[in-house]
């Protein structure tokens, strides 16, 4: 098989590290070869098979990620853009390899419209900060959702309380599906929630809790009709769904490396060229500078206007591997795995008596989250801990949403590609005992 050159960095030990076989491309996917590649699957965990349900919190690493970030500290560690020397170029042309590989996974037009963060949370918080500044006044309207994590939403009121600004909020209906229209009860009618005030979108593409696949398109597009700026939170949909952000249409895009298979501590705020250039940068320091005196200071050009201080430079090559890894497989054949294992998983645990599901919308990625009548999510999260299998418990850092549920928290599985059938169905057993125990 013929090796891919992974990088454009000049011939070192750092490519003698990175250059390994890729992963078979596989047409029909074969995930007992996938699961060959996590080392950390072969961990015990209170003495049974780690099962690792806990994936839109963070994925695993598959070993080539893992080799890339740590070839980054053997050979080529140095500071990016900085030095004239060899080993800082090498960094430099490792780091910038990856944005370019990001900017193909994502289609984005030009590399510098890929920023480099510590992931979703300041992407957001990048975005917020930002465009408050460059649009928000008294009385204008920022329309989140009220599936939103806590990272869209806390951004944005810090933006409003700033400039004086009013977030409003798209209602979630009994499947947990968005409702860009409120009903008015007495008459039947629906208004849009857009208005003439309504400056900025920001919505998640896809519910880290209830897993539901938000119809972003086309919110998109009506809001562009409007001139609102779009912003996505796609944090739980890069390592699921093709995210083609020009086919989006969306201004921003935000994402994490960690739940792409790639490194903790990475992210990429993507953004419209255009849009890039009117934003003001949201931190001040080394390499966001074009010049500085002590009166005042002018910007570098994009991205570096947003990448102050030193990156995470390992995480970020570790990050274009991961990207790369993907794509080494077939994306639609990862997602009717996770697909096939979201559906055995829906079967097996609404066969439990007093069990309830907490999303149902009709377009979902594999992530489960449900609640059973007199068990409390943190003792089921316990005791299925101590069986090996890692879930979340708890209200998934989306409070508003637990209160339109009418919930404290949930257990919440979530599937990455490495998962199987035979793993549901321990959870599902483990999960019918716990009950037994608890009441
Ligand atoms: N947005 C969504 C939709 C998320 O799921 C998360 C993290 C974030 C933003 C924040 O991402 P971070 O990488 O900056 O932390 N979601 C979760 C989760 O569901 N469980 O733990 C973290």
């Amino acid at each position: 098989m013929a090796l891919r050159i992974r990088c454009v960095v000049a011939p070192s030990r750092f490519n003698e590290f990175t250059l390994m076989k890729p992963a078979a491309v596989n047409p029909t996917f074969d995930v007992e070869e996938i699961r060959a590649q996590f080392p950390i699957l072969k961990e015990l965990v209170h003495g049974k098979p780690l099962v690792y349900f806990d994936n839109a919190a963070t994925s695993q690493k598959p070993r080539r990620v893992i080799k890339a970030e740590s070839a980054y500290y053997a050979t080529i560690n140095a500071n990016v853009h900085r030095g004239v020397h060899t080993l800082s170029t090498k960094a430099t042309e490792a780091q910038e390899a990856a944005r370019e590989t990001i900017r193909k996974h994502i289609n984005a037009r030009h590399a510098h419209e890929v920023i480099f963060t510590s992931g979703t949370t300041a992407s957001l918080n990048l975005a917020a900060f930002s465009l408050g500044q460059l649009l928000l006044n008294k009385g204008d309207e920022v329309l989140i959702s009220g599936m939103e994590h806590h990272a869209n939403i806390v951004p944005w009121q810090l933006a409003c309380e700033r400039h004086g600004a009013v977030l409003k909020v798209i209602p979630v209906t009994d499947a947990g599906e968005l409702e860009p229209q409120r009903r008015n009860d007495a008459t039947g009618s629906a208004t849009d929630l857009f208005t003439e005030r309504t400056k900025v979108l920001a919505v998640s593409h896809v519910s880290n809790t209830l897993g539901t696949i938000n119809p972003v398109k086309k919110l998109i597009a009506e809001a562009r009709k409007r001139g609102i700026i779009t912003v996505v939170d796609g944090a739980q949909a890069i390592p699921h769904l093709d995210v083609d952000v020009q086919d989006l249409g969306c201004d921003l895009y935000a994402f994490s490396g960690h739940k792409a298979y790639g490194p903790t501590g990475t992210g990429v705020l993507y953004g419209r060229e255009d849009l890039l250039e009117r934003m003001p940068p949201w931190q001040g320091g080394g390499e966001m500078i074009d010049t500085v005196t002590l009166e005042k200071s002018t910007w570098a050009k994009l991205p570096f206007k947003f990448e102050a201080g030193t990156p995470h430079i390992a995480g970020i090559i570790g990050l274009g591997e991961a990207i790369r890894w993907m794509e080494d497989y077939d994306k639609a054949a990862m997602a009717a795995h996770e697909h096939m294992l979201l559906e055995h998983a829906t079967k097996e645990l609404l066969a439990m008596d007093g069990l309830r599901i907490i999303g149902t919308a009709k377009e979902k990625v594999g992530v489960i989250s449900f609640v059973i009548d007199g068990v409390h999510h943190y003792d089921l999260g316990t005791l299925l801990d101590q069986q090996g299998i890692a879930v979340r418990t708890g209200h998934h850092c989306t409070q508003p949403l637990m209160e339109r549920f009418g919930v404290s928290g949930t257990t919440r599985a979530s599937f990455a590609c490495f998962n199987t059938v035979d793993e549901v169905d321990l959870m599902v057993t483990a999960t019918r005992k716990a009950v037994k125990m608890l009441r």
